[in-house]
């Protein structure tokens, strides 16, 4: 495809050509109760992305290169993702819960050529970039200051996107693997812009919709299910650079789509100013990234009289399957949203059950997960091995979560195959932790398992072996783990225990302990 016959391939390029025509038009509106609100218009985001897409030019930087970012989330931190595609480079996102040996790893890793931190975290944020080889280290805070801003101040207003292709890189987002070790995945602006089209059409996008962007801008969910959504229909954004419950039901009366994990929906819930007057003017509530539980769904629409649209989607693939928004034609025009699925296969994306053997399952029956569409990623960076062993001959990919479809068509995942604890949205790698436990000293060995929580939906709890003639604390690997990890990552609870259960092959039982600890939270 030329661009001439398909439009700009360049993701900044394209949700570029759908702002309004009045660029003086409000784009987005922050809403923090600590703050006073401030009002961006469009021509601010494209003279600002101009900026800092003439800054990073300026650098000369290699093709391909990385720009990672663990910043504070705010309109600027948005305005540099933008920045990043417009110039043509790669944005690397990093939640800001992580800590210094995570950010080793991830710099070490993708050898970002410019690195982008809060002025707190900068001295030691900057010693770990230029250890690994990284010219460019610039400082970005959540009131408007740093020297990213202060640089940009003297770039021209000007510029003209990148004349990247679809398969060009867009962004790399790391999610843990099973061995530990954070893999990145590699998305191209093709990958993003087929997906924001397709959900624009699926979920109705329509003149005059606002979203309230209330998630961080570190994964999915936050950066491009939510962003793109709004900017490819040239929508305003109502801004909370932290999640608050009390904003987020006081901003609803000017909003059309609210975005959010199942811990937000649970929380709003909690809200006792939730009511249908409080929703009038709503069109769309859309859950992801965790299993939203029946009852939730099944309170909202008590509460607010509307039904939650959920999706899934990961990391690797950005959005997978909806609920329907409106009449499917493809699946007998239903249009019913089912609590407890993800519903149908987006449009553009072939989805299949298949066993442990590679054999298509009958309809019902559960079986691994496999994707195929524009939408799913490149591969992993730097690991073609891992790649490989993660697609089918075909080019399905093997997406780790365990499912069925039923005969109507709608996709329930029941479980996933890859050890995963998904705690308020946030992915917490079992291997990774007990890694940690296991190096503390007087551990032999430890087992991480998820357990439901009313809040985060699951959370971690560690049960942890001590060595023999040694005795550990459980609050001092609570304490320990606090000063090396993201503060999601920290088990809820530790229980040092004599020994796991086993198998007969001598593997860790986690279901028994899963089984032990469930009611840890509940009640
Ligand atoms: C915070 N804590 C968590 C946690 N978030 N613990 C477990 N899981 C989490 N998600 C810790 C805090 O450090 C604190 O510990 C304690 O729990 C209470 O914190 P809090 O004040 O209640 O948390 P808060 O800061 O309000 O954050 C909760 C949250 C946040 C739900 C707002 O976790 C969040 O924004 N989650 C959304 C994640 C997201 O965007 N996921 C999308 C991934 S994309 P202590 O010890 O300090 O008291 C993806 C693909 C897809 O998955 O399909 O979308
Ligand atoms: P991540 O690696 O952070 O992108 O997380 C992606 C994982 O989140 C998926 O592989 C699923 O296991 C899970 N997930 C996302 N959306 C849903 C959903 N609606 N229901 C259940 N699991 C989900």
């Amino acid at each position: 495809m030329t661009e001439s016959s398909a439009g700009p391939h360049n993701l900044y390029a394209a949700l570029r050509a759908a702002f309004p025509a009045d660029l003086d038009a409000v784009a987005v509106e922050t809403a923090d109760a600590d703050r006073p609100a401030l009002h961006y218009s469009w021509r601010d985001l494209e003279r600002a992305t101009a900026m800092m897409a003439n800054l990073l030019a300026s650098l000369k930087l290699p093709a391909g290169a990385r720009v990672a970012v663990q910043v504070e989330k705010s309109v600027e931190a948005m305005m540099l993702y933008l920045a990043t595609l417009r110039a043509g480079y790669v944005f690397l996102p990093l939640n800001t819960a992580y800590q210094s040996a995570e950010i080793e790893y991830f710099i070490g890793n993708a050898e970002p050529s410019v690195v982008v931190c809060t002025g707190a975290n900068f001295p030691w944020v900057s010693k770990i970039a230029f250890k690994a080889g990284t010219r460019h280290v610039f400082t970005l805070n959540d009131d408007r200051t740093g020297s990213l801003l202060e640089r940009a101040a003297h770039c021209s207003d000007r510029h003209t996107p990148a004349r990247s292709t679809a398969t060009d890189l867009a962004a790399i987002l790391y999610t843990s693997g099973t061995t530990g070790r954070s893999k990145g995945a590699m998305l191209s602006h093709g990958n993003m812009l087929s997906n924001a089209q397709v959900l624009k059409r699926y979920w109705g996008w329509k003149p005059g919709d606002v979203l309230i962007h209330a998630l961080p801008i570190f994964h999915v969910h936050g950066l491009f299910v939510a962003l793109h959504g709004a900017l490819i229909n040239g929508s305003k954004m109502i801004w909370l650079s932290k999640f608050d419950p009390k904003v987020v039901v006081r901003k609803l009366t000017e909003a059309t789509v609210f975005m959010g994990v199942p811990t937000l929906y649970v929380r709003l819930l909690a809200e006792p100013g939730l009511d249908r007057a409080a929703v009038r003017g709503m069109r769309l509530f859309v859950a992801g990234s965790a299993p939203l539980l029946v009852e939730t769904f099944n309170e909202w629409k008590a509460r607010t009289g509307h039904t939650i649209l959920e999706r899934y989607g990961m990391s690797e693939t950005a959005m997978l399957t909806s609920n329907p928004y409106g009449p499917d034609a493809r699946f007998g025009n239903q249009s019913e949203r089912r609590g407890g699925t993800v519903g149908f296969p987006l449009p553009d994306v072939e989805l299949r059950v298949r066993d442990d053997d590679g054999r298509d399952l009958p309809t019902g029956e559960i079986g691994g997960i496999q994707v195929r569409g524009p939408n799913v990623f490149k591969g992993y960076w730097r690991m073609p091995e891992k790649t490989k062993e993660e697609f089918t001959a075909d080019g399905f990919f093997k997406t780790g979560d365990v499912g069925k479809i039923d005969e109507r068509g709608y996709v329930t995942i029941v479980g996933r195959s890859k050890d995963l604890i998904i705690s308020g949205g946030y992915n917490v790698y079992p291997a990774e932790i007990e890694g940690y436990i296991n190096e503390l000293p007087g551990v032999a060995e430890s087992a991480l398992v998820g357990v439901p929580h009313p809040d985060f939906g699951e959370v971690g709890v560690a049960v942890v072996i001590a060595k023999p003639g040694t005795a550990v604390q459980p609050e001092a690997v609570i304490a320990a783990l606090k000063s090396k990890l993201a503060n999601f990552k920290i088990p809820k609870r530790c229980f040092v225990v004599a020994e796991l259960p086993r198998n007969t092959m001598g593997k860790v039982q986690k279901n028994l302990l899963r089984e032990q600890h469930k009611g840890l939270f509940s009640g």
